[in-house]
């Protein structure tokens, strides 16, 4: 089990006990729902709940509505509407009652007190989700999908993950895993088998990046134009801009999307020696910043011939390790010439190597040239941004990690030494990594 599912329900006790939690963020809204789970959850609510019509929850019908009052000691506290779901028909695989109250936070908290001194056990929201698991209604994709969606960023990212809560991953998992099973000695299978783990690996740098926006860092000298530049794809104004060198000093950081892939963008401060406290720690920051970068925008300004800075700013750069430990990491680097509006005094060859090599130039000021640069910035992902629905994509680390291993176990046994002729033991390796990657063992 991954350790944000794992750590909730951890006891065979707990498994039986009926839940409850607020699965609407805690605000200012029009309504709140709680949703209460488990073999006892129709009768705790009963003892709570007074229907208009409806005398006894119990009775309830299943996926029907019920009008009514949730009472504390017989006085009102909030009028709800009630939602019955049998364990046929629920999402957690038991009992489960939704109850809509009025948003805000004293209804909802209210309602959840009732429940509670009723004798349900409050829990996180994302215990809902791990009963599904528990009760086998989902597999452990689809609990990772399920606690994904709520916090996808873009509608891209909601559909993907929805698309993988209703089994496009888990599916290409299970056929492969049916596939090893007949596989005997023919080498046209394991191929097959092999062709179809490359490609949903190769998904994986797409899927990971909508769970997780990568950083986008953009650097430069001061003044180069850095902020404007940000301003200018964000389509706001967020940092300050100024003819003075040294205006940013703190890493601004925003959420932003190009064609709903989400990035986490961040202006920093422009590198340069200073005996300025305030802004050494402006470029210590940014040193940090871009230690952590997944892809760095370098603005190099058009108007002023190319000075020490600069070649600072590529020297560290190109001392930063571009290539992650785990491989599946790469720093690209997007650098631009910016202020393309004014006379060109930039000698670029003083400066550029192949890494360098500007991919455009842009006027961060009248916009020109910015689309070329978004269009760079998500070219990876291009192919996967034209979204066929129902395509099974990977989007957490762990999945990665197991598909990935049983893609190595795959293309070892390509080249045992028998040719086509399968090592059984290589098949099993295959096998499990694809079993752990769906199957919870610890259930
Ligand atoms: N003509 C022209 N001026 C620009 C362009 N981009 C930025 N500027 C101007 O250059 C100056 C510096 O811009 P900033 O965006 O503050 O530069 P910065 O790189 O963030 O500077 P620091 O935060 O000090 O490191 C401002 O006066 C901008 O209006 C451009 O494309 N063309
Ligand atoms: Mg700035």
């Amino acid at each position: 089990m991954t350790a944000s599912l794992a750590s909730f329900e951890n006891n065979n006790m707990m498994k039986n006990k009926t839940i409850a939690s607020i699965t609407t963020p805690i605000g200012e809204g029009g309504i709140g729902v709680i949703q209460v789970s488990g073999p006892d959850s129709l009768r705790i609510v009963n003892t709570v709940f007074k229907g208009k019509k409806l005398k006894n929850l119990r009775n309830a019908e299943s996926k029907r509505l019920y009008y009514g009052d949730i009472c504390s000691n017989g006085s009102p506290v909030d009028e709800v509407i009630v939602n019955v779901l049998r364990e046929q028909d629920s999402f957690t695989g038991e009992d489960l009652v939704e109850v809509n109250c009025h948003g805000g936070i004293r209804a909802v908290k209210k309602t959840l007190e009732c429940v509670v001194a009723a004798g349900a056990k409050e829990v996180h929201w994302k215990e809902l989700a791990n009963r599904s698991l528990t009760n086998n209604k989902i597999d452990l994709i689809q609990g990772e999908a399920l606690l994904e969606i709520p916090k996808a960023k873009t509608r891209l990212g909601a559909k993907v993950l929805l698309d993988q809560y209703n089994g496009a991953l888990s599916s290409i998992v299970n056929k492969i895993i049916g596939e090893i099973e007949k596989c005997d000695n023919t080498g046209e299978l394991l191929n097959h088998i092999n062709n179809q783990l490359r490609e949903t690996v190769r998904t994986a740098v797409f899927g990971c990046a909508i769970t997780s926006p990568q950083k986008l860092i953009i650097t430069g000298k001061p003044n180069a134009g850095k902020s404007t530049l940000i301003n200018e794809l964000l389509k706001e104004d967020r940092s300050i801009t100024h003819k003075e060198p040294g205006t940013t000093r703190d890493a601004v950081d925003e959420l932003i999307s190009f064609d709903g892939m989400p990035f986490t963008i961040i202006d920093t401060a422009g590198i340069r020696d200073t005996d300025h406290e305030v802004e050494m720690l402006g470029v210590l920051e940014s040193k940090k910043q871009l230690s952590e970068a997944d892809k760095i925008i370098i603005v190099f300004d058009n108007s002023k011939p190319a000075e020490r800075e600069d070649n600072e700013l590529i020297e560290f750069i190109e001392k930063l390790d571009l290539h992650k430990a785990d491989n599946s990491h790469k720093v690209s680097i997007f650098p631009v010439i910016n202020k393309a509006d004014l006379p060109c005094k930039l000698n670029l060859s003083t400066l550029i190597g192949d890494t360098f090599e500007p991919i455009c130039q842009i006027s961060a000021l009248n916009g020109d040239g910015i689309s070329t640069l978004e269009e760079s910035l998500i070219s990876e992902f291009k192919e996967f941004i034209e979204y066929t629905p129902g395509k099974p994509i990977i989007f957490t680390k762990r999945q990665q990690e197991y598909i990935s291993r049983a893609l190595l176990f795959s293309e070892k046994c390509i080249q045992t030494a028998e040719g086509i002729k399968n090592d059984s033991n290589l098949l099993n390796d295959i096998k499990q990594n694809l079993l752990d990657c769906i199957v919870d063992s610890q259930l």
